[in-house]
């Protein structure tokens, strides 16, 4: 069984005194433990030359400890992005990359301490109903992958006119019938869970800490469990189980097998940033339709959501920057910040040059929010100041208890017990709200402007606590976030 990552992960002996952390400290240093860090990054169909590069000069100073990278193996060549999830075989070569470039990209993040995270597409083949070859130039045909699958080998469910799945309230056609036309491997079998088990294999050899399980959920979470059960101690894997009103098939089922995407987390998050309405998980008590928050991945959106159902994407920069600041701010599930490219065709492959390839992208001085992105350009969410700073902020909140929130007009609020203070105010009018708190007394910098530390300077407004209460005056449409580091 893979153990399972702890949402909050241990506290670790990490000081920063406060000489370090503002250039005007008054006083003695302070001296701040921060959390070991637990934040991924998806950085969608980004060629693997880039994610070395994003690792050394943007994942790894900024803390985050993981990156979710795109499919790795040969797929289908055609244009749009979701060639991705059409394998061909199970070369580690497609248009992000060779396999020696995938190799050299998880040595680079090693260094820069970011794990890097493959997405394996297990479930399926390709969707192509004509023969045709690869990427890497392997040929196939929809139901025959020589020399890795042939026609027994995959389900034809008969259970609907095309074998398509149909209706997801369903058990038997999600799992045994086709996504989207997508050949259905039947992960019963055990041959067909070996040759799975060898390309899992490999991706470890070139030295991934784990997986996301795409398309989960058409996969018998035994199926799931046989495949991975085995893999090294410490191996992550993150079933991609999207939850349905009235569907049989539900994330539950694949805690026992590791971490799960929990899609209620997004769904949950979005209607307050409009209405101004936020009903406190903690004063509820609990969180219906999610997963323990040990076994949850939550995110704002990922390449699907932002092409689907997320209410709130890269397009809605500040209220993009609210939804994250609450969910790293939170203290349920490990977040995973999602960073694409602009687009207006909901298909558009990222930008290529003329082989197909997956042109190289540095996000290393991009900044953001921002209005104006061309068409296919990266949004680089991961160097966005407000990132950086909230990063900084969940690894000084560590595992401290995330206390009641206040809800005022607009505005919203709540402390990580002694350690930090987020607020945010969605409304169209500046609004002050007043979040009790037991950091010290002092005047603090909101870190949502940018990271404190490294000799920079205070770059957000200052936020006062005194008797007990952290008084935050909010632009319309912004978010405020202090921690013990950011105290002057
Ligand atoms: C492409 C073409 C197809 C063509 C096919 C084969 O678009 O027309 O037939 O090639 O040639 C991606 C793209 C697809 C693409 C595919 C293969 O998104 O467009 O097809 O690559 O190239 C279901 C699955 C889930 C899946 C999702 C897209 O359960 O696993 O569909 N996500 C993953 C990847 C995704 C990828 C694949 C899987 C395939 O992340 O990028 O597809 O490898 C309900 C169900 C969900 C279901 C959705 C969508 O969700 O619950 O299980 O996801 O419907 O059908 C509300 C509801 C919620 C609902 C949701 C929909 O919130 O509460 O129940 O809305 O947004």
């Amino acid at each position: 069984m893979p153990r399972r990552l702890r949402h909050a992960a241990s506290v670790l002996p990490v000081t920063i005194a406060c000489a370090l952390v503002l250039a005007a400290c008054g006083g003695p240093p302070a001296e701040v433990e921060e959390a070991a860090p637990d934040v991924g990054i998806q950085l969608f169909q980004l060629p693997w030359t880039s994610i070395a590069d994003e690792c050394e000069h943007t994942l790894g100073p900024a803390g985050f400890a993981w990156v979710l990278t795109s499919p790795p193996q040969e797929h289908i060549v055609r244009d749009e992005w979701w060639a991705a999830y059409q394998p061909v075989s199970y070369l580690v070569e497609s248009r992000l990359g060779t396999r020696e470039e995938f190799a050299d990209m998880v040595a680079a993040c090693d260094r820069a301490g970011v794990a890097v995270i493959a997405d394996a597409v297990i479930n399926h083949m390709t969707g192509q109903d004509e023969p045709g070859q690869g990427w890497a130039g392997s040929a196939y045909e929809h139901y025959a992958y020589p020399g890795i699958y042939d026609d027994a080998d995959f389900h034809h469910c008969g259970l609907t006119g095309a074998d398509d799945i149909e209706d997801y309230r369903s058990r038997e056609q999600v799992q045994t019938c086709e996504l989207v036309n997508l050949a259905d491997l039947d992960t019963a079998d055990a041959e067909v869970r070996a040759t799975i088990r060898t390309y899992l294999d490999d991706l470890l050899s070139l030295g991934v800490a784990g997986f996301r399980i795409d398309a989960a959920k058409h996969m018998a979470a035994a199926d799931v469990a046989a495949i991975v059960g085995d893999l090294p101690a410490g191996t992550r894997i993150l079933s991609e189980v999207i939850r349905g009103a009235g569907e049989p098939v539900t994330p539950e089922e694949y805690v026992e097998v590791g971490e799960v995407f929990e899609f209620t987390y997004a769904r949950d998050l979005a209607p307050p940033l409009s209405n101004g309405v936020f009903s406190d998980p903690v004063l509820d008590g609990d969180r219906p339709l999610h997963v323990p928050a040990a076994s949850a991945v939550v995110f704002v959106d990922n390449h699907d959501t932002e092409r689907g159902e997320a209410k709130v994407t890269y397009r809605d920069g500040d209220a993009y920057v609210i939804a994250n600041t609450l969910m790293l701010a939170d203290d349920y599930g490990t977040p995973v910040v999602y960073s694409g490219y602009a687009f207006t065709d909901r298909d558009a492959g990222a930008a290529a040059d003329e082989t197909g390839r997956v042109r190289d992208a540095s996000c290393a001085e991009a900044t953001g929010p921002r209005e104006d992105y061309a068409d296919r350009e990266r949004t680089c969410v991961q160097s966005w100041p407000a990132i950086r700073g909230l990063l900084q902020l969940r690894a000084v909140a560590a595992d401290a208890p995330r206390m009641p929130g206040i809800d005022d007009g607009d505005a919203y609020g709540f402390e990580r017990e002694g350690r930090a203070v987020v607020a945010v105010n969605v409304g169209a009018q500046p609004q002050t709200i007043e979040i009790p708190t037991t950091l010290p007394s002092g005047e603090y910098c909101d870190v949502v402007a940018g990271p404190v530390g490294e000799g920079s300077t205070c770059e957000g407004a200052t936020v006062t606590v005194s008797d007990g209460r952290a008084v935050f005056t909010l632009a319309a449409g912004t978010a405020a976030g202090i921690h013990l580091g950011s105290r002057s």
